[in-house]
């Protein structure tokens, strides 16, 4: 593709993603409310707050695909979330119907089911249980992103992301691990394949311990390569062992579901 965007460039996925993804698009435009260092020849570089409209048109503009990591991206006051993740989608998806409607990733979560328990595996069709206002922010992403598909043909993957670190870091993450080079793949697969259409995708590495069934999306071809069991040994030396009551022991989601409604 000519030009790809990423949004939320600055950000920990975006950090890594700005070089993985260099191979997908002649120039990659970064963008994010922060600045974002100096760019290569390859890169362009917008500031810009995700809230605003008219800015968030200008973004999009001349892109053929987008990465779309930028918005608040944990738990936390609602005019965060608000303005990032409600109004910001909004925008993304306004700019995007604008623009001649450039396939995008969007970085939905685990936060959307969290409260299913962890004996449970699911597949795509499982009805919400999010966890905090965060998730709904994220059910509310991948309802808009339905929406824009069925009303304009929008064509989007909402990647459910488990936890894309660079390794496991805790008993819960051996199952929700997502390797940052299964993301790329994952990337990659999704806007290379002829149709994509509007699906959900578990965005977790091919983990022994997985929870999530990504059986529905055979045909986009994507093969994690990445099992967090290979950290399995490192992770029980480094980090105690939840008790099965703890949340992190007990929900999809975690500690999240322990999350009060915060107040600015
Ligand atoms: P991050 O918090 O490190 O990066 C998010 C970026 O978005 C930041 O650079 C921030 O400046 C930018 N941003 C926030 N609000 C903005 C606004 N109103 N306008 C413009 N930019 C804004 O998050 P991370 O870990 O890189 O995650 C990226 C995306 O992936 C997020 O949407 C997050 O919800 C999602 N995700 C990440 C997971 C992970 O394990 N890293 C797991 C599940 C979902
Ligand atoms: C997320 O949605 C967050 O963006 C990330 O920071 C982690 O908390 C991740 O979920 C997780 O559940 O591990």
């Amino acid at each position: 593709m000519k030009r790809l965007l990423i949004t939320g460039a600055a950000g920990q996925l975006g950090r890594v993603m700005r070089t993985k993804l260099a191979v997908l698009a002649g120039t990659v435009r970064l963008a994010d409310r922060v600045g974002l260092g100096t760019p290569a020849d390859h890169e362009e570089l917008v500031q810009c707050d995700l809230a605003d409209g008219e800015a968030v048109n200008a973004m999009v503009a001349g892109c053929d695909g987008i990465v779309h990591l930028g918005g608040a991206s944990t738990e936390g006051p609602f005019e965060g979330i608000l303005r990032g993740n409600i109004v910001g989608l909004y925008n993304l998806f306004e700019a995007a119907r604008a623009n001649g409607c450039p396939r995008i990733v969007f970085a939905s979560s685990n936060h959307t089911i969290g409260y299913y328990p962890q004996e449970q595996r699911l597949a795509a069709d499982a009805p919400f249980r999010p966890d905090g206002l965060y998730g709904v922010s994220k059910c509310f992403g991948e309802a808009l992103a339905r929406m824009y598909f069925e009303k304009f043909g929008q064509e989007t993957a909402l990647v459910r992301i488990g936890s894309c670190t660079p390794e496991p870091a805790n008993h819960r993450m051996l199952s929700t691990w997502l390797s940052h080079r299964d993301f790329a793949s994952l990337v990659e697969a999704v806007f290379h394949v002829p149709v994509l259409g509007c699906p959900v995708i578990w965005g977790a590495s091919a983990n022994d311990a997985g929870w999530w069934d990504n059986a529905h999306i055979g045909w986009l071809g994507w093969k994690p390569r990445d099992n967090a069991d290979h950290f399995r040994a490192r992770v029980a030396q480094a980090v105690t062992k939840p008790r099965p009551d703890e949340s992190t022991a007990r929900f999809q989601g975690g500690a999240y579901v322990d999350n009060p409604i915060f107040k600015e």
